[in-house]
């Protein structure tokens, strides 16, 4: 038997498996299984989550939707793909939660998206509604699974998930930053005339206006990207108001995108956002990726939902990354975090969060490097 576990343990660190308590026939029945992948709200950025979860493979998928048939309707068209695409994955639409059973990993995108003229903290009322039905069930019918949120306002939501499912932080989470470094990530690229695929760039903070994107960081395969701007315009005023403009259209690039849509927000973009993240976790990998994670004193802050790099495998967000912020960047931080406290402030307000957070907001002046390792 304990032959079997030895052989049999990778499959296990999947979140939600458990070992203990099995029997030989459970242990391999549960072995061949795939990870199971609850999406929870099946609009647009539902959609193109089942299809990518489909294409690289990563699990079966539950879509549920309160819409009668919606997710039975887009799951149905996604399989059906399976004799072009050669995908072998279940697939499944429903209106019932009991189907999320088992689900190693639930993936929230239920609530409304913007349309133009609303922020993002224009949907919190309603959103906040939406996410404690989706968070109870959860807590009901996926206990031992991993909740990813990526409905807005996204730092708010994140709180609200772990406030109603009470499961620990670590396996409590949003995407948000991984989203934003990308599209920090694509306009450099596109300013600088170079592959994408060289640019590190790193975004910190709410999922606000008030993001920070981390100039002094972004770099192109090592070199940073401001000296290669410099190099551009043969100008540091110049190289510095072009990374400005990049910046800044990076802050508001989900509402440039909400402008032209007119009916709703990004969507393909935040799908493989969280798809890279769903991967990290669903295979172990320990990635280094921004996510919004609980902060219990890294940054200074204690208490709050924040994005920052966080390590990501099995254990969902494994590790807080420090990164030594100077002056200006801690002010911005700072800054960004404290539109998160607003919207926290506002769901106690609301009676949406009841149990008094513990929090000592900037507590630490200097933030040290305590990078992996
Ligand atoms: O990076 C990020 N975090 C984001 C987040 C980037 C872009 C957009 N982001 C937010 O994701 C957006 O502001 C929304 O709050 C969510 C979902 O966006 P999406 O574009 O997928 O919205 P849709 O197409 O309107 O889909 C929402 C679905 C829709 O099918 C509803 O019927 C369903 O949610 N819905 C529910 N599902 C389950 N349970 C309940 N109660 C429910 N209410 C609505």
């Amino acid at each position: 038997m304990s032959n079997v576990y030895i052989i049999l343990e990778p499959v296990f660190n999947v979140p939600g498996r458990r070992l203990a308590g099995k029997s030989q026939k459970e242990v391999l029945a549960v072995a061949f299984q795939r990870p199971k992948i609850a999406l929870i709200g099946g609009g647009q950025i539902g959609g193109v989550l089942a299809q990518l979860s489909a294409l690289r493979e990563l699990g079966d998928i539950v879509m549920f939707d309160i819409v009668e048939n919606l997710p039975r309707g887009k799951t149905l068209d996604i399989a059906e793909a399976a004799g072009v695409d050669h995908f072998d994955v279940r697939l499944i639409g429903t209106n019932d939660y009991r189907d999320i059973a088992g689900a190693d990993l639930c993936i929230v995108t239920a609530g409304l998206p913007r349309k133009p003229g609303m922020s993002r903290e224009d949907l919190l009322v309603t959103n906040a509604k939406i996410i404690k039905t989706t968070g109870e069930n959860i807590k009901q019918y996926a206990p031992d699974s991993q909740v990813m949120v990526i409905s807005n306002p996204l730092d708010a939501m994140v709180t609200l998930m772990q406030h109603v499912t009470g499961f620990p932080p670590n396996r409590v989470y949003g995407q948000a930053g991984v989203l934003d470094s990308s599209r920090f990530a694509t306009f450099l690229a596109w300013e600088l005339g170079v592959s994408v695929k060289d640019i590190n760039a790193l975004v910190l903070g709410g999922h606000g206006d008030r993001m920070v994107p981390l100039v002094r960081y972004a770099n192109v395969g090592g070199i940073p990207a401001m000296e290669l701007l410099e190099r551009k315009y043969g100008n540091p005023f110049k190289a510095r108001e072009i990374m400005a403009s990049i910046v800044d259209r990076t802050r508001k690039a989900g509402t440039e995108v909400v402008s032209l849509l007119k009916n709703g927000s990004a969507f393909y973009s935040p799908a493989a956002a969280a798809i890279q993240m769903a991967t990290a976790v669903l295979h172990d990998e320990k990635r280094v990726l921004p996510a919004c994670a609980y902060l219990d004193g890294e940054y200074g802050v204690r208490g709050y939902y924040v994005g920052v790099p966080v390590v990501l495998g099995k254990d969902g967000v494994e590790r807080i990354v420090e990164v030594t912020l100077n002056e200006e960047e801690r002010g911005m931080f700072q800054h960004s975090v404290a539109s998160v406290v607003k919207l926290i402030d506002d769901m106690r307000r609301l009676g949406f969060l009841t149990a008094a957070v513990d929090e000592t907001l900037f507590s630490r002046p200097e933030h040290e490097l305590k990078l992996i390792g």
